[in-house]
């Protein structure tokens, strides 16, 4: 877990999923500042797979990683893993338009992403959201150590943090997606309580305008790819927090893009429906 604070004159901007959609990734940059030392960003997962344009996205934000590396994060989401890119379309564009071997570079550098970031002590971003134990903690989070596992599997606490979903009812209950779990606005709660937190920020699922509160204020979801595949008709969004850590969220629509189409490099790939 990476741990941060937003100084005094600085922003940070809170992104979700970006899905390899390179001109909303520009429109972000040209709506909210390119980022720099006092205009940090965390991107919270799901850079490529899906959208045609996933190394150029993962490449401009792995540069700029390189650039700020005290400024700009990034988070870990469940299609930066070897199962989803070869389904989602990631390694197919890797070998299209490079190399097999840069897909194996950058299948090595995701399996060392960190998997959330902890901003002012008071809001945990992750991709997917909490986990099937009410006593996984922070700490827990801070002694998981990554690099012993590559790839996320079918359970454990890395699977989860990359793949659950908040739902309405309390309680648990079973993903709609076949992988990881729902949790309830009493789970949010619980965590956010013991672990001193205002909310958690997570990603992870298309939202029609971009964001959405929800859990009475404690589970937030941002998605940052608008209009999402060529057609959820959705608006994008990101979040700004200041050194008072007040949120304030922007939406943002679609730009207009090249004729290729989503998962044009899958094509010959899709085998199974598994949502991203
Ligand atoms: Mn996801």
């Amino acid at each position: 877990m990476v741990e941060v604070d937003v100084e005094e004159g600085h922003t940070m901007t809170v992104c979700g999923d970006t899905h390899g959609q390179f001109f909303d990734l520009m429109e972000i940059f040209r709506l909210n500042g390119a980022p720099s030392e006092t205009n940090a960003y965390l991107f919270n997962g799901d850079f490529v797979d899906r959208g045609s344009w996933s190394t150029e996205v993962a490449l401009t934000l792995y540069a700029y990683k390189w650039l700020y590396p005290n400024s700009f994060f990034l988070n870990r989401g469940n299609h930066e893993t070897d199962d989803m890119n070869r389904m989602y379309g990631f390694e197919g564009e890797c070998r299209a338009k490079y190399t097999e071997r840069v897909f194996k570079l950058f299948s090595e550098s995701f399996s060392a992403l960190p998997l959330a970031t902890l901003i002012g002590k008071k809001f945990l971003v992750l991709h997917g959201g909490l986990f099937s134990d009410d006593a996984v903690s922070l700490n827990d989070i801070r002694k998981l150590n990554r690099h012993k596992q590559r790839q996320p599997g079918q359970s454990g606490l890395m699977m989860e943090m990359l793949w659950t979903d908040p739902q309405p009812n309390p309680g648990r209950g079973p993903s709609k997606r076949g992988v990881g779990m729902q949790f309830g606005p009493d789970v949010t709660k619980r965590f956010c309580e013991a672990n001193k937190l205002e909310a958690v920020i997570r990603s992870h699922e298309v939202r029609m305008e971009g964001y959405e509160v929800e859990h009475d204020g404690r589970c937030i979801t941002v998605f940052s790819a608008p209009h999402y595949c060529d057609s959820t008709g959705n608006k994008g969004a990101f979040i700004n927090i200041g050194p008072d850590y007040k949120l304030k969220y922007t939406k943002f629509a679609a730009v207009p893009h090249p004729n290729i189409k989503p998962m044009a490099y899958a094509a010959r790939n899709i085998m199974g429906t598994k949502p991203g």
